[in-house]
């Protein structure tokens, strides 16, 4: 987010969205958006055009590229070019610097707090990264819920199920909670060879020890499809000449129920008591953001979808929860949401190995087209 290649992105798919009739802009925060010429009520559709370090090619962009194409095709077709569809790229989704910060923008839900402090992994700020790239004085735009009267949202399903049982569409009924902890450790930083092993305070095995310990307390807590990672393992100094006086860790762990996050969460501090108070470590956690509570998609725009597959794949769409985060986490608050997925080969996302079949691909646009001309006729 922010990049020379994202920035030179975000440029051409603005002028991709004027060249389709849209009256396009790239906002304060770096979200693009297309408005149809017709007046409202509008319909939005898009995604976020970020990605992940080595993100796969469809993560976002498909569902950006979807809102462009099917805003310019009910445009150019009479039967629907009275309709009023707007295109959207969201702006860091993927939390390079704050999780969903363009869609939180556009809902007016950002605390300027967060943009001083969210920071990128480079110890760049949103609010520095937002001053480089120049857009620190453009107009952001906010959601306006006299013209908007719900969002879609393509995305590729990003795991293995779609392709497992045979259908090419999925029509998202929930988006999963996802909670964030960082755990810290500090111990004493010393020389790793006149240290005797019984008087050292290693930060770097008190980490692993409660990464392992607090995994098998997980193991039991767990519900059928809760997920949990760690990730963002640091020591300091991180050389093996030297004992490490501090380790952070990160905790990222979903389930489509609060109580089981909750359960898990209380894990995690207690845990962290418990380790500090039998070894020389102390450890501490605090939340790394915001939890993301479980949001259910809006009932009366999932049956159009539902429609729109059964009319293009009778029997092959499947109603099925979201295990990945989505902008709609943030929008449903505030407009009706609804998602659409398509398969992903392998069930591989996140990764440059990422993709999904070019009939797969053109169906799901198909779909989605049908269900915006249905959900706004
Ligand atoms: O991590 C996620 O679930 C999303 O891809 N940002
Ligand atoms: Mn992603
Ligand atoms: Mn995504």
């Amino acid at each position: 987010m922010f990049s020379d290649a994202d920035m030179e992105a975000r440029r051409w798919l603005r002028d991709m969205m004027g060249e389709a009739g849209l009256n396009a802009t790239i906002d304060g925060v770096g979200n693009v958006f297309g408005a149809s010429p017709n007046p409202g009520p509008a319909l939005l559709i898009g995604s976020h055009s970020d990605t992940q370090p080595r993100g796969g090619w469809l993560d976002g962009a498909l569902g950006v590229i979807y809102g462009l194409e099917v805003a310019r095709s009910l445009g150019e077709n009479q039967a629907t070019s009275h309709l009023a569809i707007d295109a959207v790229a969201w702006a860091d989704e993927e939390g390079s610097y704050l999780s969903c910060l363009g869609s939180q923008s556009f809902c007016g839900v950002l605390s300027p707090e967060e943009e001083i402090s969210a920071a990128n992994h480079a110890g760049e700020t949103a609010e520095q990264a937002i001053a480089r790239v120049g857009l620190t004085d453009v107009e952001r735009v906010r959601l306006d819920t006299t013209r908007h009267v719900g969002y879609l949202e393509a995305h590729i399903e990003q795991g293995p199920k779609l392709e497992e049982s045979g259908d090419v569409i999925g029509v998202v009924t929930s988006i999963v909670g996802i909670r964030t902890l960082h755990i810290t450790f500090s111990g004493q930083q010393n020389h790793a060879g006149t240290t005797p092993m019984d008087r050292r305070s290693d930060a770097a095995v008190a980490l692993f020890g409660y990464a392992v310990t607090l995994g098998e307390q997980l193991s039991e807590l767990a519900g059928p499809t809760t997920v949990w990672t760690f990730g963002n393992a640091r020591l300091d100094p991180g050389t093996e000449s030297i004992i490490a006086g501090r380790a952070d860790l990160v905790l990222q762990f979903r389930d489509p129920t609060d109580d089981v996050l909750d359960r898990f969460e209380q894990a995690a501090f207690a845990h962290a008591e418990q380790a500090a108070g039998s070894g020389p470590v102390d450890v501490s956690v605090k939340r790394a953001r915001g939890p993301i509570p479980p949001t259910k998609m809006d009932d009366h725009l999932q049956a159009h979808i539902a429609r729109a597959a059964e009319g293009r794949i009778p029997g092959r769409w499947v109603h099925m929860p979201s295990a990945a985060g989505h902008d709609p986490m943030i929008l449903s608050d505030h407009i009706p949401c609804a998602m659409v997925f398509i398969p992903s080969i392998d069930g591989i996302s996140h990764d440059f190995a990422e993709n999904t079949s070019d009939e797969d691909i053109v169906m799901g646009c198909r779909v989605l087209a049908d269900a915006a001309a249905t959900i706004m006729s």
